[in-house]
């Protein structure tokens, strides 16, 4: 069992408004792997500017296409963790938490978390790299690259690149709970990704109570006011039961 400081606790019982902010550690647990842990990690085998920007699909599509649809086949065949399901509880038992992800599994939504603001989009959509029209996301099995209805242009997963701009209204929503909160927790994230990395700082700069929630330290680490240092499938759930009973 682990001991959280008291008045962390009471911190978090007393806020007003608690914005979290999720990483990929937040799905790890579950078997997705994150993207920068050091051997497990997905850009330790793979080349981020050659599947994960605009250029990379202009230049190779169906090699993109390849990746995200291995991606989607692998996070069909898991399952949230304990650490989904405590913050989906937690949401229900405090109806003043802003979730904020930059995963794009859809793990939280399996959980049973509402409202999610999925800056990076869901891997589950695809769109059209050519209109942007939204459609439904090919099977996983798919190989070929479906063509738009609308315009013929490709289809692309409905996530976001690096270079390319995050939707104005999720950000302006996190940006708001990021300001007006009086706790953000930041879990399982390496915030190095901007603009969603800036939320965490923005949030202590404005008095926010800042906690982190990961194994390794991070840039968050010497801003936070407490550091739960480990696994979130393990410490969301006994912070719950906390800060519940
Ligand atoms: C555990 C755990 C367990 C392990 N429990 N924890 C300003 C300065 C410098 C650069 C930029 C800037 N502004 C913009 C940029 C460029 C760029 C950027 O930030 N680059 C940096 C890398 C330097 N940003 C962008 O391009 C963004 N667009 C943008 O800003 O548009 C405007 C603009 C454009 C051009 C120029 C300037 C402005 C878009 C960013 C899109 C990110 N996309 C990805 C891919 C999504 C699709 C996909 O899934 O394929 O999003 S990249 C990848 O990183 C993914 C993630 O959401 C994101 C963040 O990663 P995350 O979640 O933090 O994962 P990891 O792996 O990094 O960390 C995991 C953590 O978990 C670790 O800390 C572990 O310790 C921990 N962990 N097990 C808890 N069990
Ligand atoms: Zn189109």
């Amino acid at each position: 069992m682990i001991s959280f400081p008291g008045e962390l606790i009471e911190q978090l019982r007393g806020a007003q408004h608690i914005a979290i902010l999720t990483g990929a550690g937040t799905s790890a647990e579950s078997g997705v792997p994150t993207f920068r842990d050091g051997q497990s990690g997905l850009w330790a085998q793979y080349n981020p500017q050659e599947l994960a920007t605009p250029f990379a699909f202009q230049t190779n599509p169906q090699l993109v296409w390849d990746w995200y649809q291995w991606r989607r086949e692998l996070i069909a065949q898991v399952s949230p963790n304990p650490g989904h399901f405590a913050l989906a509880e937690m949401q229900a038992i405090f109806h003043h938490i802003t979730l904020i992800s930059q995963n794009v599994d859809g793990l939280h939504q399996r959980a049973g978390s509402q409202n999610v603001i999925e800056l990076h989009g869901n891997i589950l959509r695809d769109k059209c790299f050519n209109c942007d029209a939204a459609f439904k996301a090919a099977p996983p099995a798919k190989k070929s690259i479906p063509r738009c209805p609308r315009c013929g242009g490709l289809a692309r997963p409905d996530v976001v690149w690096f270079g390319e701009s995050l939707d104005s209204d999720k950000l302006n929503l996190a940006w708001e709970a990021a300001q007006n909160c009086d706790v953000f927790l930041s879990i399982g994230t390496s915030t190095v990704v901007q603009p969603a990395a800036s939320l965490p700082v923005n949030a202590g700069e404005n008095g926010a109570v800042l906690i982190e929630i990961n194994p390794q330290p991070t840039p968050v680490t010497r801003l936070a006011a407490y550091v739960l240092q480990g696994p979130s499938g393990e410490i969301l759930p006994q912070l719950l039961d906390k800060i519940a009973n």
